[in-house]
This record gives structure tokens, sequence and C-alpha cells, in this order.
């Protein structure tokens, strides 16, 4: 049986089916996968975490790309202050501030509302930021109830401009000499959060959102980095005025230098829709055959193209497992005459309108100061028995 019937048809099936379809052997085999083949590891492998618990369960790319959809105990989680366990039957949810109808929600109050689903790929806006930090990625599908008719129902004032997600996660932050204690927050502008995409979401593949990924609820925002998605979301509180967050405003903040007439400008911004971008997530062999898989993702692709070498760019077959918009593409591209010893594989991705994802020397990368958003061409190291 082709699997992508069953995973056309799997998308269909709720509840506790679906994780055992998810368990099903087919879907924790390589996408594109040859029997019997192996994987040749990446010489380049990242170096330790130093984050000291902020960035956990980084996985190697040569196993991220073993199933479409990332296991929940394989996930990466960022997490800046701390990893609050909240009890889920004192929970609830304020929506507060500029609106009419100022509401609390309980859990079940939320799981009584329409329920709606997508396959997301989440990338934290600093991966590839850091040698160690080169897998802060995964793809869930992520079921909740959607943001926007819950604003619509509190009624949003005609002032009221900007809509702030808090978690419960708290810690100190020290600015202008001060120390504040603060809950993490994150914004975003009405129009942007009242995207018929947005969840207000508690399912993570199947199962109850997991603690470390915020339960029992948080914010998915599907085609934002990953910061955009609060985790313990317990406020959503509207504003009048752009709210200027350490995760808004300090941090997640990329710094670019350009050029004005002949002079430097150095110009922040903040971290926000994810960049196109593509990996090689994995060789394999079988048979002395080579092939080269990978991932791409963050805007519509159109099609990738893999470079051995510094040599040419060939174009990869991409999987047409539609998984909808907001998910990773998986592709690959076979390796013929691959000769023993060490090379270099770098893929770049190519979206609808030909914009092609930067090399790490164009200016766009090169001339950014932050670590932040660092979608340029990934290429790694491999050595060939
Ligand atoms: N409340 C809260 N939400 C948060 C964070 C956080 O530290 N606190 N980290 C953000 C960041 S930087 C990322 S990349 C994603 C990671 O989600 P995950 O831990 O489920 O992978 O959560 C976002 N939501
Ligand atoms: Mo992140």
């Amino acid at each position: 049986m082709d699997p992508r019937d069953i995973s056309r048809r799997e998308l269909l099936i709720q509840g506790s089916a679906t994780l055992a379809l998810l368990h099903a052997p087919w879907f924790a085999q390589a996408f594109p996968s040859r029997p019997g083949e192996e994987v040749v590891p990446w010489l380049d492998q990242p170096s330790a975490n130093p984050s000291g618990g902020v960035v956990e369960n980084l996985q190697p790319w040569e196993n991220l790309a073993s199933s479409f959809l990332t296991p929940n105990d394989k996930f990466f989680r960022v997490s800046h202050y701390d990893k609050p366990v909240i009890d889920e039957k004192k929970w609830n949810l304020e929506v507060t501030g500029l609106v009419k109808k100022p509401m609390t929600l309980t859990l079940p109050a939320l799981k009584a509302r329409p329920r709606q689903e997508v396959v997301f790929t989440l990338e934290c806006g600093g991966n590839h930021g850091f040698p160690w930090f080169t897998s802060g990625i995964g793809t869930a599908k992520w079921g909740g109830t959607p943001l926007a008719p819950l604003l619509k129902q509190a009624g949003v004032m005609d002032r009221g401009t900007e809509v702030v997600f808090w978690g419960a996660d708290a810690g100190v932050e020290t600015v202008r000499e001060m120390k504040m204690p603060q809950h993490f927050a994150r914004s975003m502008s009405l129009a942007d959060a009242v995207s018929p995409n947005n969840l207000l979401c508690y399912q993570m593949n199947g199962a109850s959102l997991p603690q470390p990924h915020g339960a029992p609820v948080r914010l998915i925002a599907p085609g934002w980095y990953g910061i955009a998605s609060t985790k313990w979301l317990n406020r959503i509180e509207v504003r009048d005025t752009r709210f200027m967050g350490r995760f808004m405003a300090r941090d997640y903040v990329t710094i670019r230098e350009e050029q004005r007439n002949g002079e430097t400008e150095f110009v922040e911004t903040s971290v926000g829709r994810t960049l196109l971008k593509s990996a090689p997530a994995k060789v394999t062999r079988k048979d002395g055959q080579y092939r080269i898989v990978g991932a791409a993702w963050g805007a519509p692709v159109s099609r990738v193209e893999v470079q051995v070498d510094g040599g040419p760019w060939r174009q990869a077959t991409m999987d047409k497992s539609e998984q909808g918009k907001f998910a990773w593409s998986f592709w690959s591209v076979d390796w013929p005459n691959a000769a023993p010893g060490e090379h270099t594989v770098t893929s770049r991705a190519v979206d609808a309108q030909g914009n092609v994802q930067p090399a790490t020397d164009a200016p766009i990368i090169a001339k950014k100061k932050t670590y932040w958003e660092s979608n340029g061409q990934v290429a790694r190291r491999i050595r060939l028995a």
C-alpha cells in the first residue's frame, strides 16, 4: 500500500486511532527510504549544548528526518524561564484588556469549542545560529481551537491594535538597572492575531500537549518562528500600543547592516515570520549507491537544489506528501559515482516566486550581526568509505 494514502487518511482520523497510526512501522521509517539502506553519519556533528536547560532535546538531523511528524519525545524544546507544571483543573485562560466582554475559560470550555488541526513545522528563530544549535526544529500535528472566533466573541474595541500572549512562566529581568519579575510574553498585531491559522493548542500529535511544550494550552502561530507560539498560555490581552517586552524588543531582535546613500545603517527588527530554508538531513547508502535526503520549509517551496563539493546545483525530487503549507517538505537526490573521501553537501530551497535561500556570503546573511533568523544555506561535511 502506498504510505501516502494512509498519510492522507490518517489526517482525517482523530483521537487514539491517530496515535496508533503514528506508531505504525511505515511512519517510523525515512520518508523516501529504500529497504535495507544505512545512514552515513555527518562528520560535522553539533558541539555540546551549553544553554543550561534553555534549549533541550535536540536531535541529530540523521534521526530528525526519519519520520515526517517528529515524535513528541523527540521534539526540541526552548524555555527561557521556569517550566511551570500547571494543574489543569485550576488553569484558566483570561481574555482581557481592550475587549467589550472579558472572558475566563476553563480547559473543558476551551475544548468544547470547534476543533482544528494544523501540521506545522516549528523552528526556533535561533536555529543554525550556533554550532551547537542546528536542529531546533520539529513538525507536529497540533490540535486545538482557533483563536479568531474567541477574540470576536470577546469583542475587541476599536482602539485595540495589539494582542499580547502571556505565559505562566516567569523570570527576573534587569532593565535600566531595575530588577523586575516578568512573565514570558509575545505579541502580534490584531490583524496577525486574527489569522484563521492561529490555534489555542491543547494537543500535539494526537496526545495531550506535553508539559514541556506548554501544557495545558499554548498558542500555535503557523508561519511564524517558534518564539511567537507562547507556551503555558494563561492570558490574552488586547492593548492599544506596541508591546515591547524582552522577546519582542530586546531578544529575538535581528540586527542587519544596511547601506543607505553610501552610509552604513544598523537596522533592528523583531523576529517574526518564518524565512525560506532547507537543510541536508542525511546521506543513505544501499548496495553502494548513495542518496542525499533533506527537508525544506519556512515559505512555499517550489524546488530544492543540492550541491556537492561546490559543483553544479542539481534538482532534488520533492516528496509530495501534501501535509499543508505550514509543514516542511522532504526531498531527495541520488548521488551517483560518489567517491570515497570527504565531501561537502549543501542545499538551497527556491520559493514560489523564484527567491533562492541565500548563500552564507550573501549580504542578507553576511551583514546580519545577530544569530537569529539564520536561514542561509546549510553545508554539511561527510566522509564516505
Ligand atoms: N511561555 C513560553 N513560551 C515559549 C517559550 C518560552 O520560553 N516560554 N519559548 C519560545 C521559543 S523561543 C520557541 S522556539 C518555542 C519552542 O517550542 P517547544 O519548546 O514546544 O519546542 O516556544 C516558544 N514559546
Ligand atoms: Mo526560539
